[in-house]
């Protein structure tokens, strides 16, 4: 296999002694698979793209954030307007007494969950505060590294207050509408979504819906639950041995036929070639 890309902190510090620093990617393009030297937080602003983490799919949009360490290797293919920010920290250089793996999933060994979602009222909340940790992160005076490391530390409190798990529709239900639809669609996976019904409990226009969707994903509400039942499939034909019929199943489609073909078209193989080829890679 060929050597990964290793991204070393010296050409993503602006400075060589800080701890942490903000990286936009307005937009992010088309990026190889690398691990790092540091680690990272991903926040997506808007748009969407295919990102690949330690060999997973994952369709990213709007509100997903993750949480990147050193060693994890990740990839984005197939971009489309996506616009995020990573913030970038050397977790070995934290030096204020702050409990930070208890704010980060994955600093210690235990437990990683690498994906989670937030919500549009957290995310202006922590807009405001990575603006502040940039503008902080460009200065290069003697309380500067303090300064952004308590900035720092606020962030990551404020995402834990705020992030939710992809499909936790309780956690949800306080944000505004486009954030309940988007874990909604997580939460039905397995089964038929219908908008109209959707709406109806919401008591919103349909097509308004749809249309601060597209504006804010460049997805249609289709697309995207598309997308999100093939990432699915993809992960369970990498990690269980199920049949090919029951992941269709369980992927929302009643005929293991139409999912097949579904499948090889926006993966480029067929679902029995993806579950060979990521055994034999594994
Ligand atoms: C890249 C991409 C990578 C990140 C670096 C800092 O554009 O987002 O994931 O590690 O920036
Ligand atoms: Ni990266």
């Amino acid at each position: 296999m060929v050597n990964p890309l290793i991204l070393r902190s010296a050409d993503f510090f602006p400075r060589s002694g800080q701890t942490v620093a903000v990286a936009d990617r307005y937009p992010q393009n088309v990026f190889a698979e690398h691990t790092h030297e540091f680690y990272e937080l991903v926040l997506v602003w808007r748009g969407n793209g295919l990102h690949v983490l330690n060999d997973r799919p994952y369709r990213i949009t709007r509100g997903d954030l993750f949480y990147v360490r050193a060693q994890d290797k990740h990839a984005y293919a197939s971009v489309n307007d996506l616009v995020l920010q990573n913030i970038i920290y050397r977790p070995e250089r934290l030096a204020l007494n702050f409990d930070w793996a208890g704010c980060i999933p994955g600093l210690d060994d235990a437990g990683w969950m690498p994906h989670w979602r937030i919500g549009s009222s957290g995310m202006l909340q922590a807009r405001q505060v990575i603006t502040q940790l940039e503008q902080e992160s460009t200065k290069n005076d003697a309380l500067s590294n303090s300064m952004a490391e308590a900035l720092f530390a606020q962030l990551v409190i404020l995402l834990k207050r705020h992030r939710f798990a992809t499909d936790n529709l309780a956690a949800a239900d306080s944000e505004p509408l486009l954030d309940k639809l988007i874990t909604a669609l997580s939460g039905s996976l397995n089964r038929s979504f219908i908008l109209e019904r959707f709406c109806e409990q919401e008591q919103c226009s349909e097509r308004t819906l749809r249309q601060q969707f597209r504006n804010q994903t460049g997805m249609t509400i289709n697309h995207y639950l598309r997308q999100l039942r093939i990432c699915h499939a993809q992960y369970l034909l990498q990690h269980s041995e199920q049949m090919i019929g029951e992941i269709a199943m369980q992927c929302g489609f009643e005929d293991s036929n139409y999912f097949s073909v579904v499948f090889s078209r926006e993966v480029g193989m067929t679902p029995g070639q993806w579950r060979h080829r990521s055994r034999v890679t594994a």
